[in-house]
């Protein structure tokens, strides 16, 4: 019988249209393991769908003045559309508001409640009496109590940082009322992980350590100790809890079983790919949603009692950043999937797929660049891959159509030999290394056109036509291993080759035997692909990189120093920038006495929102590199006060910046200079005070 592979990519929320970085972490993801495992032989069936519950849809559906159900009929249309365009092989497509989906949640969810892993307990919430209802965290804002900041939201304060419990924000207001709400008790329900660390701690000892190594250390840190997890909310928009009017299952509760629910939505033998031991269940996400799936949702099925497929492996990716910064869907910088089909003449959906899977973030954080996507697609895929396809079926077509081309010993040596790689390039598949996998599969193409080149059949074919149509046979049939080779990567490329082959239907068997149709049966060659040339790349860049930097950093001059009156880490600096005289709070206290930084041509970041710390206004922040020793030095500008520095060729934007925005850019310092997201940093010299060199903040 076929082994069966259930694969699945994360659920992405509906309201978000994927980037280039959620569809290398997700879906791109599982469809190259999907099409390689269909490839080998195995009965698979790829699931996703949108997951459609939680705040963010009730949020946004108000925004646009919609129900939240008209907000998902619209964006997961979207979503499909794109993944259709990008060659997503989705078995199953579905979504989590149904009443499939309900059921199901609901059915866990009562088991888990008779096998008494479910606690109440009673807690303090706002109130809005007004709408007549409990308010989640994001519906209600307010001041921050830690730092004073306005527009905190119930859960977490972006200026400082800090997780705010909703009821000790300072002057809340609802979101959905504009009044204010009251405190008042309600009761919530909590998935008792604690009692299940056991059970989980059994289930993962066989399987973690085969997981990518970011899903493994994410997992491992997170069983160091288990709590109780809220798994209900205040709202309406949701699967509703049994007993408990106007409250639903929180989304992370309900999303993972989406993966269920929409096979079970969609096909009738949907058990005997969820109840059945045979089955092997792969995930691929991005780091952020590991531990919903390594910890979390494992511990909601096996504490049913009831024999569910749990998860064998775990593919996360780590992030995919941009040059000069980050995709953001605000600032509406990067890539977003449907840039990619307005530009689909230029850059057929395999151009993006090759160098989204040739940069996938596999081990370590990666860096979408123009200049990098230009360059693997011209030097890589075109003077490579293309390259040999084109050389090979055109001398073929045009040079030796009544030619038979039977293979010799010395031929069958060249391809016997070129296909040892191939065991190793599925085992890498096999382990999910698909970066790696399409490195070496890129390998063999080179192999082959360094064959062609040394065997010379533009001249062996004046001299010994049948010794030519030899060669061209057996590189004809590596072009058609390729072709299943490429075929997870860039299956509608693998799909030309083999209609240039005039062959289809072919898996991994084929990868024996040689190509057998007469050279006459050949289509005429069209090249696969068109150069991506310096214009378009420049189209590219002005189009999809940020034209300002988001950090305004300047020089300012310490004025004055003394201790913070409430901190007793803290700093109070004076500042001259320019004309302007501004006061900042640093955590400089264990490393400066307050002389020494007087005086001092320090950098900030100008244009940070101004907070209270601690009851003193920071009118931005300064910027000090830590060692690996723990040693802390300033950054030092040889420049005059109010001097304004330029991240690479970008001018600084006007507008303020949070704290959360600000902790997305990475800074590091070195004897080279100071980079911002691997831009450097120039306008004035730069020095890190005490050659403390390492990671700045
Ligand atoms: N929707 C987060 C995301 O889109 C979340 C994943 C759910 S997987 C069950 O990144
Ligand atoms: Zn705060």
């Amino acid at each position: 019988m076929k082994k069966k592979v259930l694969v699945t990519s994360a659920l992405p929320y509906v309201n978000n249209i994927p980037h280039l970085g959620n569809l290398i972490g997700s879906t791109l993801s599982a469809d190259v393991f999907a099409r390689h495992k269909r490839l080998q032989g195995c009965d698979v069936l790829y699931v996703c769908g949108a997951d459609e519950h939680g705040t963010t849809t009730e949020i946004k559906a108000r925004e646009e003045g919609i129900t939240p159900q008209e907000l998902c009929d619209k964006y997961g249309a979207l979503h499909k559309n794109v993944y259709d365009w990008f060659g997503i092989s989705l078995d199953v497509w579905g979504r989590t508001h149904t009443d499939t989906h309900a059921r199901i949640v609901q059915e866990i969810f009562s088991e888990l409640d008779s096998n008494g892993y479910i606690l109440e307990q009673e807690v303090e919430q706002l109130y809005d009496e007004k709408a007549q209802q409990f308010l989640a965290d994001r519906f209600v804002e307010g001041d921050c109590p830690h730092c004073g900041a306005s527009g905190a939201r119930g859960d977490q304060c972006d200026a400082c940082q800090q997780l705010i419990i909703a009821t000790q924000l300072v002057q809340p207001i609802s979101k959905l009322t504009d009044t204010t709400p009251v405190i008042k008790k309600t009761t919530h329900l909590f998935l008792d992980l604690p009692a299940l660390t056991p059970v989980v701690e059994q289930w993962l000892s066989p399987r973690v350590h085969t997981w990518s190594a970011s899903a493994e250390a994410i997992t491992k840190q997170w069983m160091q100790e288990l709590k109780p997890r809220a798994i209900t909310r205040d709202l309406s928009w949701g699967v509703d809890v049994p007993g408990m009017p106007g409250k639903v299952f929180y989304v992370w509760f309900d999303a993972p079983i989406g993966y269920i629910s929409i096979t079970a939505h969609a096909r009738e033998d949907w058990k005997e790919w969820w109840h059945n031991p045979e089955v092997e269940l792969v995930q691929f996400m991005g780091k952020d949603n590991v531990v919903f799936h390594s910890v979390i949702f494992p511990a909601t099925l096996l504490g049913t009692g009831t024999h569910w497929n749990t998860v064998d492996t775990i593919a996360a990716t780590d992030f995919l950043n941009l040059e000069r910064g980050k995709f953001s869907k605000s600032r509406k910088t990067g890539v977003f999937a449907e840039d990619c089909i307005r530009y689909e003449k230029q850059l057929p959906a395999d151009v993006w797929r090759y160098y989204l899977l040739s940069v996938r973030p596999e081990s370590a954080d990666s860096t979408f660049s123009f200049a990098d996507f230009q360059a693997k697609t011209n030097n890589e895929l075109i003077a490579n891959l293309a390259n040999l396809v084109h050389r090979t079926t055109h001398f073929a077509h045009t040079k030796l159509a009544t030619q038979k081309g039977a293979l010799t010993p010395t031929q069958e040596a060249f391809i016997a030999q070129t296909r040892r790689a191939y065991a190793h390039i599925h085992e890498l598949l096999d382990a999910h290394h698909l970066r790696e996998a399409l490195k070496e599969t890129m390998k063999v193409a080179k192999h082959a056109n360094a064959h062609f080149q040394h065997q010379e059949p533009w001249k062996t074919v004046a001299t010994d036509p049948e010794r030519a149509a030899a060669d061209i046979r057996a590189l004809l049939t590596i072009v058609q291993d390729l072709s299943l080779l490429v075929q997870p990567f860039i299956p509608h490329t693998a799909q030309r080759i083999q209609e240039l082959l005039g062959v289809d239907g072919l898996t991994y068997e084929n990868l024996a035997g040689a190509y057998d149709k007469p050279f006459s049966e050949l289509a005429t060659p069209q090249p696969l692909f068109t150069k991506l040339d310096d214009d378009l790349r420049a189209q590219l860049e002005e189009e999809f990189l940020p034209k300002t930097h988001p950090l305004d950093l300047r020089v300012a001059r310490i004025t004055n120093a003394k201790n913070h009156p409430n901190a007793d880490k803290l700093l109070v600096l004076t500042l001259e920038v320019g004309k302007e005289s501004r006061q900042l709070v640093a955590g400089l206290k264990e490393h400066y006495t307050t002389e020494e930084l007087v005086g001092k041509h320090i950098i900030i970041v100008y244009n940070l929102q101004p907070v209270k710390l601690r009851g003193e206004l920071s009118q931005g922040m300064l910027l000090a590199s830590e060692d690996e020793s723990g040693t802390v030095g300033l950054l030092l500008a040889d420049a005059p006060s109010g001097t304004q520095l330029c991240v690479g060729e970008t001018q600084a934007q006007t507008e303020a910046v949070t704290f959360d925005e600000f902790l997305t850019h990475t800074i590091t310092s070195s004897a080279e200079g100071v980079y911002i997201d691997e831009t450097p940093l120039h306008g004035a010299t730069i020095t890190v005070d005490k050659h403390a060199f390492g990671r700045v903040r």
